[in-house]
């Protein structure tokens, strides 16, 4: 396993359209063990591939709670095939984003379709902070950032705030 760095805002690979797997093997297995390491140790309650700079189409995610066992969920290949008319709001956050939230909504509940770590293909129905993350999830694998959900105003601010930064951090 190893602890691999996580691709900040405006790094241009964060716009990237991730590449479906095709064959789950050793590549993968590592992919998602270092795909954990670095989510626990963040922390996050999940984590898309592309974060850390592998452009494929594999998600993780834990939200068990800190005094609840882990429970860790892989998904290659995430598809949504439905999504509920009814909206919630929550206020997200991104690794790749540290330390800045934002009011965004989405669909209250999806369906969605997957491999598990097997290849075994799977649906689950998820609703409140798991139909959240995993939307957030699969907007990383096309190349949309939760920020994209905000006002113009907003998604300006904050990426001159981190472009800003990222130049400070480069001198
Ligand atoms: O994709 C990511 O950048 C990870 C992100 C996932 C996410 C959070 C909130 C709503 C939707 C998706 C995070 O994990 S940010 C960190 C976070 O939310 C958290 C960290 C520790 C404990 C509890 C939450
Ligand atoms: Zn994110």
């Amino acid at each position: 396993m190893a602890l691999r760095d996580i691709l900040i805002l405006p790094d241009k690979r964060l716009r990237q359209v991730s590449e479906p797997v095709k064959k789950i093997d050793a590549g993968i297995r590592k992919l998602v063990e270092d795909m954990f390491e670095t989510m626990y140790d963040a922390p996050g309650i999940g984590l898309a591939a592309i974060q850390i700079g592998t452009p494929k189409r594999v998600v993780t995610a834990d939200l068990a709670k800190k005094e609840d066992p882990k429970n860790p969920q892989v998904f290659i290949n995430p598809e949504v095939l439905w999504a509920s008319e009814e909206k919630k709001v929550y206020e997200e956050g991104c690794l790749s984003i540290p330390e800045y939230y934002g009011d965004v909504e989405r669909a209250a509940q999806v369906r969605v379709k997957y491999l598990d770590i097997e290849g075994q293909p799977r649906e689950i129905e998820a609703d409140g902070l798991l139909a959240t993350c995993l939307q957030h999830e699969i907007d990383h694998l096309n190349g949309v950032l939760f920020i994209d959900h905000l006002s113009k105003l907003k998604r300006d601010r904050v990426l001159k705030k981190f472009t800003k930064a990222a130049k400070r951090a480069a001198e």
